[in-house]
């Protein structure tokens, strides 16, 4: 498993989130949810970061000080499968 630290931004009712969730459990991963109704702060660094308020977005934290942000759930379950393999 690669080392980054991976958080998926995202909320509850949303069908493609849980298209992830169920990837996250399962592989296992460690990944923090983020949701972005119950906490504006996560709403507001989505936005920041991608002018959108789309989710899923998973937030790939492997460089000091830069972040990627993907969208696409079927994106984030390949990736995420690459990354725990
Ligand atoms: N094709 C995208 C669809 C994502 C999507 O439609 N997400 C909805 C929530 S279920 C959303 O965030 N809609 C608000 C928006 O795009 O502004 C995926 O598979 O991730």
């Amino acid at each position: 498993m690669e080392t980054a630290t991976l958080s998926l931004y995202h909320y509850q009712s949303c069908p493609f989130c849980e298209l992830v969730g169920r990837a996250i459990d399962r592989l296992g991963l460690p990944i923090e949810l983020r949701d972005i109704q119950r906490d504006p702060a996560h709403r507001n660094a989505l936005i920041e970061a991608t002018g959108r308020v789309t989710v899923p977005c998973l937030r790939i934290d492997d460089v000091p000080g830069e972040s990627t942000w993907m969208h696409e759930s079927a994106d984030i379950v390949r990736f995420l499968e690459d990354w725990a393999s």
